[in-house]
């Protein structure tokens, strides 16, 4: 018999994947909310004594909450570059220490992004979308988004690891970011159609990758770089991925991806991507995958950050006229 939870990873939220008639997370939906593949979590079980899930009456993985929650902070500090052998066998307290004395998952002071927070969190939106407006057009496009926009996400992402935020906060978070966004975008873009500005750049992620505030983000930067920009939005297939390349003759494709799509599928996307596409057309990769900080696949670019978008695109404007 198989547990539902392995064939069906469910939905994103944990909340959700929770099945409390089972008294534990099946193997698929912890693997799916956490980021890590399901051998992963057995060869940790078998190698380091942890994860100790129970068993369902058919012999599947349960694994009770308490686990989850420390599987979520082993997570968090192997993408901040730990070694499973010295994080797996400490106890919750212990990790949580490390946490603090390695800066995993703190947040600067800033009492304008607390602010934002503590709006959010009182569930005051209408407060909370006039505020980002208000900082937005105040501060211009640029200083938005590298001053606010991806400060706060980071902020209230570690809010949810805490517990302090909701996903249902994170989504509302998310949909009055990008409106935001798209409204001081949108009259940018419209300007630059047609200005046949160069390098033209097809922003999207790949399917597994639901986040898309990083590539709106870097959409506005690229903007303001002056390239013409196509953004597809989240989660686009790779052969629409091809398809949008040919018919609208794109120099870049940029991606972005988050922790929380596993090493091996971004290699993999990357791999079929790079081979699919012209080999003309580059690829560049933005986001806080730790994947990204590994030696990619040849033909892949990695861009650490917004800010370097600005030298990376003179670097690929200096090469084209060569
Ligand atoms: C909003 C949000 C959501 C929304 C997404 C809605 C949407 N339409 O985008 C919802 C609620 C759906 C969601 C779901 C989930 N989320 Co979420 N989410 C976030 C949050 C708060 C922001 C997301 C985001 O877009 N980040 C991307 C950008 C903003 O950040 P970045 O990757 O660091 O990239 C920076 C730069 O590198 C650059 N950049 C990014 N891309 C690119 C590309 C190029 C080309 C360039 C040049 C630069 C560049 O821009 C950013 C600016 O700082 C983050 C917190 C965070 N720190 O990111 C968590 C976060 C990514 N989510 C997380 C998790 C665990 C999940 C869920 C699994 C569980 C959940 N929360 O329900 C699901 C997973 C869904 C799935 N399987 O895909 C974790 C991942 C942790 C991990 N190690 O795996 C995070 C980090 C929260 C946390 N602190 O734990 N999430």
């Amino acid at each position: 018999m198989t547990n539902p939870s392995e064939s069906n990873p469910g939905t994103a939220s944990h909340d959700e994947a929770f099945s409390p008639a089972l008294s534990g997370i099946g193997i698929g939906a912890i693997a799916h909310e956490i980021g890590l593949t399901k051998d992963t979590l057995r060869v940790w079980e078998r190698r380091y004594g942890f994860p100790q899930p129970s068993r369902s009456a058919g012999g599947e993985r349960l694994y009770p909450q308490e686990q989850v929650t420390k599987l979520r902070l082993v997570k968090r500090l192997l993408d901040a570059g730990h070694r499973p052998s010295k994080v797996l066998a400490q106890s919750i307290e212990v990790l949580q220490q490390l946490a603090e004395s390695s800066g995993v998952g703190q947040d600067a002071p800033d009492t304008e992004l607390d602010h934002l927070v503590a709006l959010l969190r009182a569930g005051a939106y209408d407060d909370f979308r006039f505020e980002l407006l208000k900082r937005a057009t105040r501060d211009g496009l640029e200083r938005f988004v590298i001053d606010v926009a991806a400060p706060l996400s980071a902020r209230v992402g570690n809010a949810w690891a805490a517990g302090t935020l909701q996903v249902y906060h994170e989504h509302l978070f998310s949909e009055a970011m990008q409106v935001t966004l798209r409204t001081l975008l949108r009259p940018l873009s419209d300007a630059l159609r047609g200005r046949g500005g160069k390098p033209r750049m097809l922003l999207t992620t790949l399917s597994g990758e639901s986040h898309g505030l990083g590539i709106l983000m870097a959409e506005a930067m690229f903007s303001l770089a002056e390239c013409e920009c196509i953004g597809l939005g989240p989660q686009t297939p790779l052969h629409d991925i091809v398809n949008a390349v040919t018919a609208h003759d794109v120099d870049i494709v940029a991606l972005s991806f988050t922790a929380v799509m596993p090493a091996q599928a971004i290699a993999s996307g990357l791999g079929e991507l790079r081979h699919l596409l012209p080999p003309e057309v580059q690829i560049w990769v933005g986001g806080s995958s730790p994947a990204l900080r590994r030696k990619l696949q040849d033909g892949v670019t990695h861009v650490p950050g917004l800010t370097p978008i600005d030298d990376a695109v003179a670097q690929w404007r200096q090469a084209a006229v060569l």
